[in-house]
């Protein structure tokens, strides 16, 4: 069998990741692939010196709501000083909140920086997996979530990574996560954005 063409060429430079400060965030359709995907990600970046502390992971439902999600992650470390949890109910509301987080869960009168996701944060890697249906969901949902995306990362000047899978069958999700079937268990993208993630994080504190 001939080698594929595809897939991104490696820079000889490693990228330092032990600095930088890394979001994941991740819709929850599809959940055996995502689970491979976020866990991919994880391991390269930390392999790339990212440290525990410096990732966090936060969940959404779908693809859908991945650009405005990143777009609070990034603009919600902003928050104020002394703004509670019960202030920031409009905020971030949803989902399991970095399950690897240590830190617990406080009240709704104390104080909101220990619940926010504690920016800053030098990249943010949005996962979502969309496989096609029989309706035009598909469609409508991935060009939003692109378009979104990209305009997460222009307007915020945060690089988002566009860690999102538009595919045709189940088994070409499962592959592009390696969890392919039979002898082509394929390779787990979310490994190549983690690396994407501290290269371009790396690189945003060089151009900044
Ligand atoms: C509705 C929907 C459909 C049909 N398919 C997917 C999918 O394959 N992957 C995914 O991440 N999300 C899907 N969703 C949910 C939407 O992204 C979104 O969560 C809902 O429409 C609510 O806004």
């Amino acid at each position: 069998m001939s080698e594929s063409i595809k897939g991104p060429d490696y820079v000889e430079k490693k990228f330092d990741g032990s600095s930088l400060r890394v979001a994941i965030v991740h819709a929850r359709w599809n959940k055996v692939v995502i689970e491979a995907l976020v866990n991919g990600t994880v391991k390269k970046l930390k392999e790339l010196g990212v440290k525990d502390s410096g990732i966090v992971i936060q969940s959404v439902p779908g693809s859908y709501e991945l650009p405005y999600a990143c777009a609070k992650m990034i603009t919600g470390s902003r928050v104020q000083a002394g703004a509670t949890t019960a202030d920031l109910l409009g905020g971030l509301t949803f989902g399991t909140s970095t399950p690897r987080s240590s830190t617990p869960a406080p009240s709704a009168s104390s104080p909101a920086v220990a619940i926010m996701p504690q920016g800053p944060f030098d990249a943010v890697i949005a996962i979502g997996v969309l496989i096609k249906g029989s309706t035009m969901h598909f469609e409508y949902i991935c060009e939003s979530v692109s378009h979104g995306l990209m305009r997460v990362q222009l307007d915020t000047g945060v690089p988002v990574i566009f860690g999102v899978l538009t595919a045709l069958t189940d088994e070409q999700a499962l592959e592009r996560a390696g969890l392919g079937s039979g002898e082509n268990k394929g390779h787990n993208h979310g490994e190549d954005w983690g690396e994407a993630a501290v290269e371009m994080a790396a690189r945003t504190k060089l151009w900044s």
